[in-house]
């Protein structure tokens, strides 16, 4: 009987030694993978290649943070596969029990201290970061955002420049001999989202009734991805953020169109009227005309922008027809209505929608 259960014990230690063997492999291989992304803009979107002072002072606590932990699990990983090699059961052991040890002060006393010291340290490393990204100065060129949070799309608001634009958020690059920090205000219009674009900075929601801020100093042009990180309803998962870091010349022209009103031609006249006269006008701006919903994404500079719904679908005309024809079959359970308009009234829309420059 007894055996039999030193046997069972001698197997499923091994097996638990050999599991965490494997996860230790995994890890320092998910590690070692994870670093080598090339550093800049990348469509992986990973906390391990920062671009951005309160993304890279997260980076490097947490490859402290990592370093601790793997400090510890090699002590106690260690000491684990020392007591089990010593201490197995010999073939010279009598059938007695060992000698029954209770309390020792100095060992107690050990793995309460240097605990306590570890959290301490942990606790002081992350305390620092958290006073350098939360309480940091911003020079008076800051470019202000305000990003509003929607089932399931992104507002972009720039008040110091009066216009609105959504789901692609266009910043500076903000090099070492003009620093040009983006400062963004987190609003929700409805429930909880989160604001992460991992190579940029920390996650942070968007609550309703709450004003939540962050800020971002992106130094090399580029395209980087994120997505809202709190779920918040059915289309969660397709709530991309894309954020397009560019060049202060490049950023000045985008910041110029945007601010002009939209574009009108007798071409698309037709198209126009129909969004004039159906509930598209009563859920989105298009500013210079009568439409000035808010329910959803201002679309005075839709062709702008090279996706649709949030990253759903790519801008294109296909998308376009598809998106008013039925907006379910490009993001199913999305707040947009299918209204239902004939093929005709669909083509003028759709003409008049790519207009919008
Ligand atoms: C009940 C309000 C509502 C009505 C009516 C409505 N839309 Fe929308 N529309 C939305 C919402 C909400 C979204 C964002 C959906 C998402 O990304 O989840 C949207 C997204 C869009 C987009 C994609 C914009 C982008 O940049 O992602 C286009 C284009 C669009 N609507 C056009 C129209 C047209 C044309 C009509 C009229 C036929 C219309 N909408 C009617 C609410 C509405
Ligand atoms: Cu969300």
């Amino acid at each position: 009987m007894r055996s039999r259960n030193c046997e069972w014990h001698n197997s499923t230690l091994r097996n638990l030694a050999k599991r965490a063997l494997l996860g230790l492999f995994f890890v320092t291989v998910m590690g070692w993978g994870a670093t080598g992304f090339a550093l800049g803009p990348s469509s992986t979107p990973s906390i391990f290649s920062p671009d951005s002072t309160p993304a890279h002072d997260i980076y490097h606590l947490s490859l402290f943070v990592m370093a601790v932990c793997l400090g510890i699990f090699l002590v106690v990983f260690s000491l684990i596969v020392y007591s089990i090699v010593k201490y197995r059961r010999k073939a010279t052991d009598d059938d007695r029990e060992p000698p029954q040890i209770y309390g020792s002060n100095q060992v107690e006393l050990a793995w309460t201290v240097i605990p306590i010291l570890i959290v301490v340290v942990l606790f002081l490393a992350a305390a620092r970061v958290i006073h350098a990204v939360e309480d940091a100065e911003f020079p008076p060129n800051t470019i202000e955002v305000t990003a509003t949070g929607h089932q399931f799309w992104w507002e972009f608001q720039y008040p110091a420049y009066s216009f609105t634009t959504a789901n692609e958020l266009h910043v500076p690059v903000s090099d070492g001999s003009h620093p040009t920090p983006t400062h963004i205000i987190l609003l929700s219009a409805d429930t909880d989202h989160s604001f992460w674009v991992p190579q940029l900075a920390g996650k942070i929601d968007l609550i309703p009734n709450r004003r939540n801020e962050m800020w971002i100093d992106p130094k090399v042009p580029g395209h980087y991805v994120g997505q809202c990180a709190q779920y918040c309803g059915m289309q969660h998962a397709k709530m991309l953020l894309n954020v397009f870091v560019d060049t202060p010349e490049d950023f000045q022209k985008w910041v110029q169109q945007q601010k002009e009103p939209a574009t009108t031609s007798d071409q698309v006249a037709a198209g126009r009227k129909v969004f004039e006269a159906n509930a598209c006008m009563n859920c989105h701006t298009i500013t210079g005309t009568i439409s000035h919903g808010r329910f959803g994404p201002d679309l005075t500079h839709l062709m702008s922008r090279t996706t649709i719904a949030s990253g759903a679908a790519p801008n294109t005309q296909d998308n376009l027809t598809l998106w008013i024809k039925d907006p379910d079959a490009i993001k199913p359970g999305c707040l947009m209505p299918a209204m239902q308009l004939d093929e005709q009234d669909v083509n003028a829309l759709v003409a008049y929608l790519m207009s919008l420059h």
